[in-house]
């Protein structure tokens, strides 16, 4: 048993609130971690303290800062098999899967140390003489960072590492069932010399988390909110935020659709069907939503499909397993209710469906209890079904038909979700003909539609966020703000508008 995680404010162990205990979702016996749950007055109190902190920071050159996330990227790759087999261990996800999210932290590590050298601001020529324009980037002061606990470990670090890099402080609220897996991330982030305050550890549920938040909004000690959940909650954010004149980043939910056209090479699309839909147990939010697949070979693909589904591997998720268990009960229960959406006009071509037990067996399986459920695929989704229209966090793949690209593309977009989409073809013309057409913040060609590579911007549109990027470059426009500098050493006032220069 391991001693109880608490929160961590300034360098100090905050120790007041409630008890919660973060259990193996696939040995439900199991306590990975007694946890303090803390009360909406910390969140504010971190903020605060993130304040402070921030103002030191941001005076360390952008250049020491890097180093820092270089020291977090190696100790981090140090680490790694430690910290994958807690995530592991905590949230269910396969091994294989967590050491490659941990391999995303030390990714995005190596592409932010050197920011810290880039951090390029601009010259710009005035319209008058003697004159000099500039433009800076700034951070933005304190970030609020809340993430979910799907990717417990990698995506919190698509926020941590730029906003620090960037000179902000952060105060950061994982997800509490992932809480032992953000309390050693946290540890390593610190253990590479970030000075107190600087990156402050909330564990605390989400009512709590939203009334604190509220205070520190209003008080003025948050100056961006990042936010990685589900569309619901954002739009709560994003309400909020919108208040107080703030734009957050919001990583939403998806729907995301994966176009099979006639020419594509149909086992290279139900490999990428299966990782899509049922890697992390269809956990990501840019896991697959529906497989658009045209008519001609829609019997084909099916029965492929099907049968890859059959012989997948599911079970203990230490062991080597395309899927594990869900994540907590409470997704479970919800995963639940969206098996209920399935239609007597539906097909469920898989074989059964619902919690994997002894009553309703898996052949293959190798998991002892435990949040397991059978993979589900469901032929014959229509645009109004809610299989068909709403995210199903979870291991459940709708398929539906279509006939002309045209139609394929509007049949993607009809959910309004934004994130991910993917297409596979043969036809370069059928490829970006898609691209153009598709909503998505991302767009894969005969690949799965998740699995993004962390430098290229990842964000959604529409139901899966504001249209805000992480990653890359593009993150860079979230944690700081341009500052205009105009310096005139003419000696006279000169009015811009009014005294432009004549040839
Ligand atoms: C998420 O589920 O919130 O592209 C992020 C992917 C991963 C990230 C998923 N790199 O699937």
């Amino acid at each position: 048993m391991t001693s109880e995680i608490v929160s961590v404010i300034g360098g100090k162990e905050a120790s007041n609130g409630t008890a919660y205990e973060s259990v193996n979702p696939a040995r439900l016996d199991e306590v990975v971690a007694r946890v303090r749950l803390a009360d909406a007055s910390t969140f504010s109190s971190a903020c605060r303290t993130a304040t402070a902190a921030q103002r030191e920071w941001s005076r360390v050159p952008a250049p020491v800062r890097g180093r820092v996330i270089a020291s977090i990227g190696r100790l981090v790759e140090a680490n790694a098999e430690e910290l994958a087999r807690l995530v592991t261990r905590e949230i269910g996800k396969p091994y294989a899967e967590a050491l490659g999210e941990v391999r995303e932290i030390v990714d995005t590590c190596d592409f932010f140390l050197g920011e810290g050298r880039r951090l390029y601001g601009q010259t710009v020529p005035s319209e008058m003489p003697d004159k000099n324009l500039f433009t800076f980037r700034v951070p933005v002061g304190v970030a609020a960072v809340i993430t979910a606990g799907n990717f417990p470990v990698a995506v919190p670090s698509w926020y941590l590492v730029p906003a620090l890099l960037c000179g902000n402080a952060v105060v950061w609220k994982p997800a509490e069932y992932a809480a032992a897996s953000a309390h050693a991330l946290y540890r390593l982030f610190t253990a590479a010399g970030l000075p107190d305050g600087v990156l402050n550890l909330v564990l605390a549920d989400g009512a709590t988390t939203f009334e604190g938040l509220e205070s520190a909004l209003a008080e003025g000690t948050v100056h961006k909110v990042g936010f990685t959940g589900s569309t619901a909650v954002g739009r709560a954010v994003g309400e909020l935020c919108g208040r107080h004149l703030q734009s957050p980043c919001l990583e939403l939910g998806g729907k995301n659709p994966m176009v099979v056209m006639p020419d594509a090479d149909l086992d290279l699309a139900v490999e990428g069907a299966l990782f899509a839909g049922f890697g992390t147990a269809g956990q990501r939010c840019t896991s697959l939503g529906t497989v658009i697949v045209h008519e001609s070979v829609h019997g084909e693909f099916l029965r492929r499909y099907a049968r890859a589904v059959a012989e997948a591997a599911i079970g203990d998720p230490a062991g080597d397993v395309l899927c594990g268990p869900l994540l907590e009960e409470r997704f479970a229960s919800r995963y639940e209710e969206y098996l209920g959406w399935i239609q007597p006009h539906h097909t469920v071509v898989s074989g059964p469906t619902g919690r994997i037990t002894p009553d309703n067996p898996r052949a293959g399986f190798t998991g002892e209890g435990g949040l397991y459920y059978h993979p589900v695929v469901v032929d014959g989704v229509r645009p109004d079904d809610r299989l068909f229209l709403e995210e199903t966090f979870g291991p459940i793949v709708g398929v539906t038909a279509f006939d002309t690209l045209e139609e394929a593309v509007e049949l993607a977009n009809l959910p309004g979700y934004g994130l991910s989409s993917s297409i596979y073809t043969t036809d370069p013309k059928s490829a970006f003909r898609f691209r153009a057409g598709i909503g998505a913040g991302m767009v894969s060609v005969n690949n799965s539609t998740s699995g993004a590579e962390a430098h290229l911007p990842f964000g959604g549109n529409g139901r899966s966020g504001n249209g805000s990027r992480q990653s890359g470059v593009w993150v860079l426009d979230q944690f700081t703000r341009w500052q205009a500098m105009n310096w005139d050493y003419s000696g006279r006032l000169q009015k811009a508008q009014m005294d432009v220069a004549e040839i």
